[in-house]
């Protein structure tokens, strides 16, 4: 017993990561397509203008993932793309361009899972006070209505938000994530009870459209892991995953993002501490906030090693001087995927989707023309050994995918980490799948067997 056989085995990419086209076919811009273009905010001046110009290679790009033989592709849409001024006016161009992706996936048997909001915000509603304005998750209801209208015949699984903790924590609380603005504490908490709210007026209105849609929701957050296996090791990293830090640091608690949307209400601990920064909580706001979810998504990159100290709670224990990191600077801990899907599981109770999980390196094209990242394809093969062994201690995991389809725009460190199985020359916009794109097609053909 291993990965059930229905396990859906994906890759995932994002909007503005990988089509380009941002300025074709009446698209409205997004504040990253401004952002980008403000000097010093991204390495080297890198921009998405163009990306992977995936808007016009789709059909390459899913032909490869037909190759690969994914049963699932998670792709998002770019909100200004379909609707320029965020709100009103519908642009039927970009409306046409998901809707024959759809096509183009389900030609090959590949299940489209789309997520609503990976980051690019309408710079239209941006102006208008973004995520501060009250109006906004109405507007994102707008969106979802849309969506789900016009594709909802072929699209079944929807995400609304790729993480919340990086499009609000990232971009408002540090600073460092377009629009790049540092806010009060009181103003970012209302930004994410928006969010939440935006949430759950999104499912309604899907729901409203598409009667066997599946709906989740797709937050991220480091997971702390026990550096032993005894209990009390276990129950501090436990505690520490959901626990409100004392100095109220919010925006990368889970609980914080996931239980109004999942139990519907914010975790006790943390409306302590936060007391006096929190929202005013309408009436029916946690009722709206708490829609049923079909699945739990979360993207995991990371662990964050701790032990218990005398009072049982956690200690961080430090990485060995030298010890493994990715390109991008990141710790290197195989069992978070065992400990995250394990205790997200035991709170939430809902079948979990590992909705990205992958590393960064700084891979090229070898004399033999190929490129070959043994790195990456050590990385995904003991990340899946434990989520292999969280399947089969009972943890109900539905599906993973793999970030990222194909090397991409990586927000402010522009082109220079690779994330991809599949090797992007920028200059030619050629393609070569990595040694780990082979090894990841071996991976779903054996469902996981020989891990
Ligand atoms: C995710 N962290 O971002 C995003 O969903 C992707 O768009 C992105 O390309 C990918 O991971 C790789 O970075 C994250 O600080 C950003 O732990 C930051 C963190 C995790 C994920």
């Amino acid at each position: 017993m291993g990965f059930s056989n229905d396990f859906v085995w994906g890759v995932a990419t994002s909007s503005y990561q990988i089509e380009g086209a941002a300025f074709e076919d009446g698209k409205g811009l997004s504040i990253w397509d401004t952002y980008s273009h403000e000097p010093g905010k991204v390495f080297e001046g890198h921009h998405g203008d163009v990306a992977c110009d995936h808007y016009h290679r789709y059909k390459e790009d899913i032909r490869l993932m037909a190759e690969l033989g994914v049963k699932a592709y998670r792709f998002s849409v770019s909100w200004p793309r379909v609707l320029p001024e965020g709100t009103g006016a519908v642009n039927e161009k970009g409306i046409a361009f998901y809707s024959d992706l759809v096509d183009e996936m389900l030609k090959y048997g590949i299940t489209p899972y789309l997520t609503l909001y990976h980051w690019d915000m309408p710079y239209e509603l941006y102006k208008r006070g973004g995520w501060l304005n009250p109006d906004m998750p109405r507007w994102f209801a707008e969106y979802a209505a849309l969506i789900a209208e016009r594709l909802g015949d072929r699209v079944k699984n929807y995400m609304t938000f790729n993480e919340p903790q990086v499009f609000i924590g990232l971009a408002f609380v540090d600073g460092v994530h377009a629009p790049g603005h540092r806010y009060t504490r009181q103003e970012t908490l209302l930004m994410a009870h928006h969010v939440m709210l935006a949430h759950g007026l999104a499912a309604q209105a899907i729901r409203g459209k598409v009667a066997d849609a599946r709906i989740g929701y797709a937050p991220t957050s480091n997971v702390p892991v026990p550096v032993t296996m005894e209990e009390r090791d276990v129950e501090a990293a436990r505690r520490a995953y959901f626990e409100m830090p004392e100095n109220g640091d919010w925006s990368w608690n889970t609980a914080w993002w996931s239980d109004p949307i999942v139990l519907g209400h914010y975790p006790e601990d943390g409306v302590k501490i936060l007391e006096k920064d929190m929202p005013k909580i309408g009436q029916d706001d946690m009722k709206i906030i708490h829609q049923p979810l079909d699945f739990y998504g979360q993207n995991i990159y990371r662990g964050e090693p701790v032990r218990a100290g005398e009072d049982g709670k956690a200690i961080h224990v430090p990485y060995p001087e030298g010890s493994p990191k990715t390109a991008i600077g990141w710790h290197v801990n195989f069992d978070c995927l065992y400990w995250g899907t394990r205790f997200l599981y035991e709170r939430y109770q809902k079948p979990i989707f590992i909705t990205e999980n992958g590393m960064s390196s700084h891979d090229w094209v070898h004399l033999d023309g190929k490129v070959h990242d043994p790195q990456r394809i050590d990385y995904l093969q003991r990340h899946l050994q434990w989520l292999k062994k969280a399947a089969e201690e009972g943890v109900d995991i539905a599906g993973y995918f793999q970030w990222s389809f194909m090397d991409n725009f990586e927000w402010a460190r522009g082109y220079h980490d690779r994330f991809g199985i599949v090797y992007v020359d920028y200059q030619t916009q050629e393609r070569i799948p990595k040694d780990s794109f082979y090894w990841y097609q071996q991976l779903i053909r054996e469902n996981g067997e020989n891990l």
